[in-house]
């Protein structure tokens, strides 16, 4: 039988709720004005998916939005032909297993698909993860410099934006099969190791170890021992770095290839190029994925940096084009690559993030340097019938003489700017100019290809962040433009063969880093809204987002890092 109750009962309560309401109400500018608590040491930054891009203006929305399909035509061609390979061929609709068969494109492109806010592609593509083998036949083995910066970055970056525990077991399984490539005399990386055995094989540098493959594991291995608590994925990339920060190097000029057994230089060239280019992003980038707390890193990126700034750029002739070049005993080879665009967004986000680390005039220079760079970068592009960029080329170089005694080069002639009062108030390689003709251009091509390549844009989208200037965005719209227009296949995007005419003539080939930076950085260009703050995330050199931290008590005491 149902009890009455009356309802009077409640006043008490009620009074008291309205009190304590009031209470809160009156308190709560103070709690306004309280500090954020910060994450929880271990957790990954989970963001939500922007889908579609919000808070764009209309302009640059509809371009976002249009690299937003061309991801999705990339990556529907690649999964209805190339699904249980690496990488798509996108003129005849095959599938090649370039990098351990282990759907390389697949793993490359998650984190790109999470910003884009592509949810169904990135879980469809989770559950492939964590099916995934990583364990290869005798007799193959993975490089271990791409399976780093390709899979291991992939899958630490998906973790990290997404959560999902299973990207960081998976993370963590192949982080440490990939550790006996690391178990040499000197601690320097193998060219590639089988996952199984832990089987070690060198590459077609017998031996050597390219100072790019020694220096591009420790983003990776280091956010894996803060998210694992294991030593050892520390320790063995820390070694690596003490062995840079104690060689024999002059002037910070770091050589292109290191003995594997001894651990020393065995070269004297220098270089931004292919057998370098990684290494000086990791210098910086591990002083910034560590919440600034490891010197050895700074020291290392100043003294290298410090020394291109000093020895590889170049102003051509005419143009007065500022480029980087390799040095071999102070003879400048004067080729200039693609694979180098990377270093004006690298000179850019330093002279952004490094604070009283840079002395002021110094942050100027690399600041004018980043500007030069890039736009020469920019103008290898806007120079030629496609709109797209070569692979090398061979600049035209200032002769030596009483008036350019050291034939063209920019710290020198910036120095004369400068004493001569700044004439014109641009540094030199800085003037803007209409693109030229062959024969006219200071260059001449040395590899016409063009790979579909992320350095130019990369740089771009750092300029853009880093300076504010909508020039960089408008130059990105115009590369993407040109990739729609002569990359597109049915199924996918093509290299070309050559940039000189259009239609460009092209290869049947899609790398994954299609898929995981160019897409990427583009995406971001276009984006108002920045998704990946640089103050709070760091692109490791296949443009995979891991997020910064600090090292905690213990793992200071138990890693042994000062
Ligand atoms: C990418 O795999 C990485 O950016 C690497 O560091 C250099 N080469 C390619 C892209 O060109």
């Amino acid at each position: 039988m149902p009890v009455y109750r009356p309802l009077s009962r409640l006043l008490p309560y009620t009074v008291g709720a309205i009190f304590l309401w009031g209470l809160l109400y009156l308190a709560w500018p103070v709690f306004d004005h309280l500090p954020p608590l910060p994450p929880p040491p271990h957790a990954p930054l989970r963001q939500h998916p922007h889908f579609p891009p919000h808070g764009s203006s209309r302009k640059w929305g509809a371009r976002a939005d249009a690299v937003r399909h061309a991801f999705l035509h990339a990556y529907t061609g690649y999964q209805e032909h190339a699904g249980q390979g690496d990488e798509l061929k996108p003129v005849s609709e095959g599938s090649v297993d370039n990098f351990n068969g282990w759907r390389l494109t697949l793993v490359d492109g998650m984190d790109t698909m999470w910003i884009m806010g592509l949810h169904k592609e990135f879980y469809d593509a989770l559950t492939t993860v964590a099916e995934l083998d990583f364990h290869l036949d005798e007799g193959s083995f993975a490089p271990f410099f791409e399976t780093v910066i390709r899979y291991l970055g992939g899958l630490l970056s998906a973790y990290a934006l997404s959560g999902e525990p299973v990207l960081l077991n998976r993370a963590d399984d192949l982080g440490s099969m990939l550790l006996p490539a690391m178990s040499t005399d000197s601690g320097l990386p193998m060219y590639a190791v089988n996952t199984k055995t832990g089987e070690t094989r060198e590459g077609w540098t017998r031996g050597i170890v390219l100072w790019a493959e020694a220096l591009s594991c420790q983003l990776e291995y280091k956010y894996l021992a803060h998210i694992t608590g294991r030593q050892e994925y520390f320790q063995r990339v820390e070694h690596i770095m003490d062995l840079m920060h104690d060689a024999n190097v002059t002037d910070g000029m770091f050589p292109t290839k290191w003995n594997l057994s001894k651990g020393i230089p065995t070269n004297t060239q220098f270089s931004v190029g292919a057998f370098a280019d990684s290494a000086h992003e990791y210098l910086l980038k591990q002083w910034l994925l560590t919440s600034k707390s490891e010197p050895q890193a700074l020291d290392l990126y100043l003294r290298a940096s410090t020394s291109i700034v000093e020895n590889l750029l170049y102003l051509t002739p005419n143009r007065r084009l500022l480029y980087v070049t390799d040095v071999t005993n102070s003879h400048p080879s004067y080729t200039f690559e693609h694979l180098s665009c990377f270093l004006p967004g690298l000179l850019a986000l330093g002279a952004h993030t490094l604070g009283a680390a840079l002395d002021p005039r110094v942050r100027d220079i690399h600041a004018w340097a980043a500007q030069g760079l890039a736009y020469t970068c920019w103008m290898t592009y806007a120079d030629h019938e496609t709109g797209l960029g070569p692979d090398e080329m061979r600049m035209e170089h200032v002769p030596r003489s009483e008036e350019s005694p050291y034939g063209g080069l920019w710290l020198y002639e910036v120095d004369k700017w400068e004493e001569a009062g700044k004439p014109g108030g641009v540094p030199p390689g800085l003037q803007e100019g209409p693109p030229m003709p062959a024969g006219k251009r200071d260059y001449r091509v040395q590899k016409a290809g063009y790979f579909l390549r992320p350095e130019t844009v990369e740089s771009f989208y750092l300029m853009w962040r880093t300076t504010g200037d909508e020039v960089w965005r408008e130059r990105g719209w115009a590369v993407f433009q040109a990739i729609e227009r002569e990359a597109k296949t049915k199924s996918g995007y093509a290299s070309l063969q050559s940039v000189e005419k259009s239609p460009a003539p092209k290869k049947d080939e899609m790398p994954s880093f299609f898929l995981a930076e160019t897409l990427k950085y583009l995406y971001l260009l276009f984006t108002d809204e920045e998704l990946i703050p640089l103050d709070q995330w760091v692109f490791n050199t296949e443009a995979h987002p891991l997020p910064v931290f600090q090292w905690t008590e213990w793992e200071k005491k138990a890693y042994g890092i000062i």
